[in-house]
């Protein structure tokens, strides 16, 4: 797909390229305005400014945000459902959620501003990545809790954009549509990309033949490597887009079709650097986790959130125009969590299912492959001798019961198998509970 000077545009210049020192005055004033409105309606905040003897009077230049404390994934835990919200629940029109550490969704919630803000950010990095209101937009993310697929429609829709809202899943058929329906950009996770790159070619259709365009591909880690494969295999330009259902969803930061790095949303959000361990800003240039602070959220505000992935600003200009920091494609995560074809996951949730589990014991292994582009896990797990010593019959049921369990609760089809007591490798220290030989 060549690139013309037409494909290069910009959905919202007034934020997209204002000039950096307005945009640091906006920042500035919206983060005062949402220290206020989360001081007076969100207790947590009331209670962590006092605790930390903040007073947000003080908070009147950007690099006072350092004296802030930080939001991390437990505190949303502690406040579920609805204890975060800045808003009376009569106001927030859409809840969606993401998965937590226990089981336990972290849950969020937008007003009716806030869907107009979050199509108008998915909106920006869709025209980035080419997207016109000429297209029609397959997207092919789950519907439901996750983010990805509403925000996509959403912002595909207020392009003008004809979407089809197929969802993930029922690949043959998601071809079929792409072909019939003539669908000119590819909205899904990178894997699943590649996945249906691979079916297609093994149901003998003719990549060359399809209508597509533009892929536009999130939700997960993946490299340039996969980006080359992705676009030699189908006719698309692939470009990265990144969010966290905590902070918004989709939105936060997209490639534009220079494929620079992610430019970042910064009239809605404040993007800052630390290490993970001294919790001090990393100097210029160097990785660290990112934190973001939103400061144009109505219903679900975040101070300094802790989002626990690893990038870096990008030095210099983009030819695009667009004035924004620029991220690095975030490549890892500094806690344990894994990211499924596009479900998140924590160990501690398998093992929270294997230890309501009788006759299994609290040793266990998950190894995660990619077969075909496509992620499959399997947990090893110990069961105990009276287990291993009974019938056949018994073992097979406990098996698809972990494994019913594990996909009812968290949409990820898992192969368990039990093993004999005391075959799993056991730790002095941190016990390494997941092998992730996936190649990204
Ligand atoms: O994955 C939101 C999203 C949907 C983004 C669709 C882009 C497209 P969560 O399910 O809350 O939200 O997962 C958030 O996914 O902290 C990252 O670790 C990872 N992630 C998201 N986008 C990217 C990306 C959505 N482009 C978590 N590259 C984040 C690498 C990504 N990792």
């Amino acid at each position: 797909m060549e690139i013309r000077p037409e494909h290069h545009r910009i959905w919202n210049p007034k934020y997209e390229t204002m000039p950096e020192e307005e945009m640091r005055q906006l920042q500035l004033e919206r983060l005062q305005s949402t220290l206020h409105r989360v001081a007076r309606n969100v207790t947590f905040y009331r209670r962590q400014f006092e605790r930390h003897g903040v007073n947000i009077d003080d908070i009147t230049d950007l690099p006072d945000l350092r004296k802030l404390p930080f939001t991390t994934k437990q505190d949303l835990r502690e406040n579920y459902p609805y204890g975060m919200f800045a808003v009376p629940l009569r106001d927030v029109v859409r809840i969606h959620s993401s998965s937590g550490t226990t089981g336990k969704p972290t849950v969020v919630g937008y007003t009716r501003n806030d869907l107009e803000t979050w199509s108008d950010l998915v909106a920006r990095f869709m025209t980035a990545g080419g997207v016109t209101d000429d297209d029609v937009v397959q997207v092919a993310f789950g519907y439901g809790l996750f983010t990805g697929a509403f925000g996509l429609h959403y912002g595909a829709e207020k392009i003008g954009a004809s979407v089809i809202p197929i969802s993930s899943g029922n690949s043959k058929k998601q071809v079929m549509i792409m072909q019939d329906y003539k669908t000119t950009c590819l909205v899904c996770t990178p894997s699943y990309a590649l996945y249906l790159a691979d079916l297609i070619a093994e149901m003998g259709v003719e990549a060359k033949s399809l209508s597509l365009r533009w892929g536009l591909f999130g939700a997960e880690a993946w490299s340039e490597n996969m980006r080359d494969q992705l676009e030699n295999r189908l006719p698309i330009v692939a470009t990265d887009n990144y969010g966290l259902s905590e902070v918004m969803g989709p939105g936060v930061a997209g490639e534009c079709l220079y494929k620079n790095g992610m430019h970042c949303q910064e009239d809605c959000f404040i993007f800052e650097l630390i290490d993970p361990e001294t919790l001090e800003p990393v100097p210029e240039g160097e990785s660290g986790e990112l934190v973001i602070t939103t400061i144009h959220k109505e219903a679900f505000p975040l101070i300094r959130y802790r989002t626990r992935d690893i990038t870096r600003f990008l030095p210099g200009k983009c030819p695009c125009g667009r004035t924004g920091r620029r991220l690095q494609k975030v490549m890892g995560r500094n806690d344990d969590m894994l990211i499924i074809r596009g479900v998140n996951l924590f160990p501690s949730q398998i093992e929270e299912v294997l230890m309501r589990m009788e006759g299994v014991e609290p040793h266990y292994l998950i190894i995660v492959d990619r077969v075909n582009n496509l992620d499959i896990i399997e947990i090893r797990v110990e069961v105990n001798e009276r287990m291993m010593s009974d019938q056949v019959e018994k073992l097979q049921i406990l098996q698809e019961r972990i494994s019913k369990e594990i996909r009812d609760l968290y949409q990820v089809s898992a192969k368990v198998k039990l093993v004999e007591p005391r075959s799993i490798e056991r730790f002095e220290g941190k016990a390494r509970r997941v092998i992730d030989n996936r190649k990204i």
